[in-house]
């Protein structure tokens, strides 16, 4: 009798609250930076999205009715686990069809123990660019910290153009180098010029969260201190800052203290990291300064200066409050190196390993439920999809070694990792340094945890983490361009517990969707039901360029081109001298005809060469 009463309490505890939140997603007007009426992704006709909130073991029922009419949707909850729910995650192509215009997507799923301060956004290419993104906290009962007052503070970019302009422009001969669009904006709140009114001797919790679709951004206050208390879901024992950086998709929950009086009001500043643009408009405002304001009849304060821009917080030091070990050696290495280049079609991809994550013809979460056996035989999946099967419990290692001169921040979905190891940035004259098990700094003891890191240029990271959650779960970097040019890979984690798990199996709203957007939902990464092993018909990267023709000798090309017919240059500058050779070599292969803009060509490229020096 004890013993049923106990259980049924545990029952009554474990099951929360159900939300039950119907939206439709649809183009409505936005003017976020005051500068452009432009159209973004709103939910039934609001923009910004709201602020969810959920607590621990709730259940979530979303219904997403894509109201776009031009587009297919998706809609991915950052950094939760999806304990049950693997398909309810949200990645397109992954664990899902898309949603085409006028089908309904029911994501049903419980948070499980997780808290904290997550977000939500589509998982289509770009369409987070595009304003499909919102705040989603899961509020705890039991929060370990005193305060009396929570705020919510985003920080994004934003672009004028929308991303079904973008992304042809940016993935584009014309653009070798891959250079990334340069944002119109800065956004706090997803405004400008945002008063946050505060009270004087009071403790607030503020939950910073970017956003954004590319930029990391500094974040600091005027006469303002941060108490870091979590990091993407994860509590850290308290340390305290001046200075935040934070990338797209990471969040810092932080405690400020405010005023004993109201005499004057202050500067929240925001500023891009511009390491990661590869121009600079002059016309682009890098800093946003925000007010917080503790008197509104009293002058708001102007800009906020700061000496050096080094002293962020290094979130590696952090020390998460459950005190988890470093796991045990890694059962499974998987070991990738970051690289951009282009292909013989002239665009620059991004690379794991020489692989650009191409989308298979049918979702992998559901290759793996129709592939009986064969769902541990990582071939099935695809040869351009970067798939790694998992043993259930395993230890996993994952090493990104960075060939790139960029930063990137890496997010793997279904999981917070430890992150074991971070390198110091590698300048651009000297070569990449790979991590070496064999020669590295000791491991933390209590690793640093969360869902997105960023590597450092030319360096590398690793992070470890136990596979105990059955899924597929994407590994991309969260910058939403590189991902776009395929800097992706997939886990395919429990394959055998996922297929004999009935709450796994796809639901008939899911099949329904699948049918409408004539997205097949069983077979190998080809679509063939029959023989899975057999991937003929798969889908697969563009040929490498031609021996002999260097990606060097395409941006030169390309080069002249761009400047000949557009006469705009506002991407990064190569060697141009001795390609005349190479040029005519490439452009043959790419059939594309220059002579006609010869003279403009060495008219250009002269006032380039001068240009350079
Ligand atoms: C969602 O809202 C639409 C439009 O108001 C309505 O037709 C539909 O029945 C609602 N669905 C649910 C599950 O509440
Ligand atoms: C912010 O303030 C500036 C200067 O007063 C103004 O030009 C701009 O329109 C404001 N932006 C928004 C979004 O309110
Ligand atoms: C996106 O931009 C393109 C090019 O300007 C335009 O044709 C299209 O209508 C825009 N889409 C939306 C939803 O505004
Ligand atoms: C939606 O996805 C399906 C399946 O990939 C595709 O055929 C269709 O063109 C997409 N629709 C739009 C509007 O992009
Ligand atoms: C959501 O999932 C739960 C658990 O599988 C199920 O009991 C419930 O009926 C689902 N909700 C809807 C609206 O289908
Ligand atoms: C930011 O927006 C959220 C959601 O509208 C709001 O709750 C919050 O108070 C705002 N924060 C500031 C600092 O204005
Ligand atoms: C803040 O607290 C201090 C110390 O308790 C007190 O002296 C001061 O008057 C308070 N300020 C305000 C504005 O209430
Ligand atoms: C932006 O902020 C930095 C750091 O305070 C400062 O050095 C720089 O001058 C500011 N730029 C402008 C244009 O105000
Ligand atoms: C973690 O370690 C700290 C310091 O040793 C201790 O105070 C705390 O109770 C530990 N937390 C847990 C969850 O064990
Ligand atoms: C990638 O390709 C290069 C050149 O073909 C080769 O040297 C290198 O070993 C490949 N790297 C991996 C990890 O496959
Ligand atoms: C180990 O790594 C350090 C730091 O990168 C380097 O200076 C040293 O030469 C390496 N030692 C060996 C044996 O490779
Ligand atoms: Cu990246």
């Amino acid at each position: 009798m004890f013993k049923i009463l106990l259980l049924l309490s545990l029952i009554s505890l474990a099951l929360g609250e159900t939300h039950v939140w119907n939206y439709t997603a649809e183009w409505v007007d936005a003017n976020p930076d005051g500068n452009l009426d432009r159209k973004v992704i709103g939910f039934n006709g609001e923009w910004p999205l709201p602020v969810l909130r959920v607590k621990k073991n709730d259940r979530v029922e979303f219904y997403l009715t894509n109201g776009l009419e031009d587009a297919n949707t998706t809609l991915h909850f950052h950094g939760l686990f999806q304990p049950g729910s693997a398909q309810m995650d949200g990645p397109e192509m992954i664990t899902q069809c898309p949603i085409p215009p006028g089908e309904t997507f029911l994501y049903n799923f419980t948070v499980g123990d997780q808290v904290g301060t997550y977000w939500y956004h589509s998982h289509s290419p770009g369409q987070t660019g595009d304003g499909m993104r919102g705040v989603f906290i899961i509020e705890d009962d039991d929060l370990p910290y005193d305060y009396d007052e929570e705020v919510v503070i985003t920080v994004a970019d934003w672009y004028h153009k929308n991303i079904t302009e973008l992304i042809p422009d940016f993935l584009n001969l014309y653009n070798p180098t891959g250079a990334e669009p340069i944002p119109q904006n800065i956004l706090l709140n997803d405004t400008r010029n945002n008063t946050w009114n505060v009270e004087p001797n009071k403790t607030y919790l503020a939950r910073f969260v970017n956003i954004g679709g590319f930029v990391s951004q500094y974040i600091y206050m005027e006469g303002h201190e941060f108490e870091i208390i979590e990091i993407d879901g994860v509590y850290v024992e308290p340390q305290t800052t001046e200075m935040l950086y934070i990338t797209v998709a990471q969040r810092y929950t932080v405690l400020i203290k405010t005023k004993d009086n109201t005499d004057n009001n202050y500067a929240m500043m925001t500023r891009f990291d511009i390491d990661m643009l590869d121009v600079i408009p002059s016309d682009l405002e890098l800093n946003l300064t925000s007010y917080i304001v503790y008197d509104s009849d009293k002058d708001l304060p102007g800009q906020y200066y700061v000496d050096s821009l080094d002293n962020f917080f290094d979130d590696f030091t952090l020390q998460p409050t459950n005190n988890e070990t470093l796991f045990d050696d890694p059962d499974y290495k998987i070991t990738v190196d970051v690289a951009m280049d282009n292909l013989g079609n002239g665009i620059n991809y991004a690379f794991f390993n020489n692989i650009t994550y191409t989308y298979p013809k049918v979702p992998t979460l559901m290759s793996v439920l129709s592939g009986g056996d064969d769902a541990s035989d990582v071939s099935i999946y695809g040869s351009n999809t970067n798939s790694h099967v998992l043993q259930h419990n395993d230890v996993i290692d994952i090493v990104v070694n960075n060939l790139d001169t960029g930063k990137h921040p890496f997010h793997l979905h279904g999981h917070v990792f430890q992150v074991i190891a971070r390198g110091e940035p590698v300048d651009d004259a000297d070569p990449p340094v790979a991590f070496d098990y064999d020669n590295h700094t000791e491991f933390p003891e209590i690793p640093m945890q969360r869902d997105v890191v960023y590597v450092n240029p030319q360096s590398y990271i690793v992070l470890r983490f136990k596979a105990d959650h059955p899924g597929v779960w994407f590994f991309h970097c969260h910058i939403d361009w590189h991902l776009i040019q395929g800097l992706a890979l997939q886990l395919i984690e429990a394959p055998d517990v996922l297929i004999a798990d009935p709450e796994q199996q796809i639901t008939q709203n899911h099949i329904d969707v699948c049918k409408a957007a004539g997205v097949p939902y069983e077979g190998n990464a080809a679509a063939n039901t029959k023989d899975f092993l057999d991937l003929s018909g798969e889908n697969t990267q563009h040929k490498p360029l031609p021996s002999g023709f260097t990606a060097r000798g395409i941006v030169a090309l390309v080069f002249s081109c761009i400047a000949a017919v557009l006469g705009l240059i506002a991407i990064t500058i190569y060697g141009l001298a001795d390609i005349k050779n190479i040029e005519e070599h490439v452009a043959e292969d790419l059939h594309v005809d220059i002579s006609d803009a010869e003279d403009e060509v060495s008219e250009s490229r002269s006032s380039l060469i001068e240009n350079r020096y």
